[in-house]
């Protein structure tokens, strides 16, 4: 940790505001004395170079948050690889080039907890990254992340550009995608149990063998941490950003049938890709420099599952 940099009277830009991060980061900088500054996919289309210079150079932000992403669970990223390594690659090159010719003085880039190997030894530290083979299903995302971070660093060694990179574990929160081909486990359960309760079923199916163990933060925790980071991080490293405990995804279907009040039982397909074994991340450094998350999975849960709720509700309405 070094300098502190602070967001008072600051243009900041928030790309990809309207996902579930960016939003995030919109409710947690209302408090922060600064000015954000968004713009909207028709306006401008993050993976095009000449719109995203454009942009840039007449909204001249002080600082920029870069969340966003394409982005889905291990189902989507396995079918449409070419759409997860060419949107990310460009979206964050074009950001972070666009983010240097207009004079940023801060950016902070976000990754994922899948740029490290397949097998690293958990739980996993940042020196971790390039130690091993990916894990298939998603490597395509995990190398355009890693390259977000390579640009980071890149930037800042021969520009001198004060560009730093989080990499945060598996999110979830209010604003998630519960489309059940592409959203991520956390959703993806509570929308099947939630169905399954419904229509009194007497079972609900989880992919893969339920073994694999997963760590998650609840997204507004995550949006805390990275203010926390913008403010007082300033190394070539990128950092982990997580709770440091994990659950396995048979102990979070458990989890989440007791919060939703199914009774039904849970069965695995194991015909369907388990993934990376584990991602436990190493959240050390985060600690040491003195950020931790508040909220328990439980309560994140049950935050979500009222959030859902509320959802369906107002679409019958
Ligand atoms: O959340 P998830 O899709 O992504 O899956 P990853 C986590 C685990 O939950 C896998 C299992 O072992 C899935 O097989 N799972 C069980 C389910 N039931 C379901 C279900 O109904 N839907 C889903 N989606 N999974 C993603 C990466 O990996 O995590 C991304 O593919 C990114 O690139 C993201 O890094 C954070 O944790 O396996």
């Amino acid at each position: 940790m070094t300098d502190a940099y602070s967001l008072k009277g600051k243009r900041v830009y928030v790309a990809g505001h309207r996902g579930m991060v960016g939003s995030a980061l919109l409710r947690r900088l209302a408090s922060e004395d600064c000015e954000i500054l968004t713009v909207g996919r028709a306006q401008v289309d993050l993976r095009r170079q000449v719109e995203v210079e454009a942009w840039m150079a007449q909204a001249k932000p002080d600082a920029v948050f870069v969340p966003a992403a394409t982005v889905g669970g291990i189902l989507a990223n396995d079918t449409r690889p070419a759409e997860f390594i060419y949107d990310n690659l460009m979206i964050e090159t074009n950001l972070i080039d666009a983010a240097w010719r207009a004079g940023v003085e801060k950016l902070l880039f976000l990754g994922s907890s899948c740029i490290y190997p397949k097998m690293a030894s958990q739980p996993m530290a940042e020196d971790a990254l390039l130690t091993g083979p990916l894990e298939p299903t998603n490597q395509w995302y995990a190398i355009a992340k890693i390259a977000g971070i390579k640009l980071c660093q890149a930037y800042r060694r021969q520009y001198g550009c004060d560009f730093i990179s989080a990499m945060p574990t598996n999110l979830y929160g209010i604003g998630d995608n519960f489309d059940l081909q592409s959203s991520h486990v956390l959703p993806a359960l509570i929308a099947k149990m939630h169905a399954a309760k419904e229509a009194r079923a007497s079972n609900v199916t989880i992919w893969g063998t339920g073994t694999p163990r997963r760590e998650f933060l609840y997204v507004d925790d995550c949006a805390d941490a990275l203010v926390f980071l913008m403010k007082t991080y300033s190394q070539e490293s990128h950092i982990n950003v997580g709770v440091g405990e994990d659950v396995s995804i048979y102990e979070l279907a458990e989890m989440i049938r007791r919060i939703i009040g199914f009774d039904g039982d849970i069965v695995t397909d194991p015909d369907k890709p388990d993934g990376t074994p584990r991602k436990l991340m190493d959240v050390t450094r985060l600690t040491q420099a003195g950020w931790k998350a508040t909220r328990s999975l439980e309560d994140g849960i049950a935050t979500v599952y009222d959030w859902y709720c509320d959802q369906l509700s107002a679409r019958q309405a």
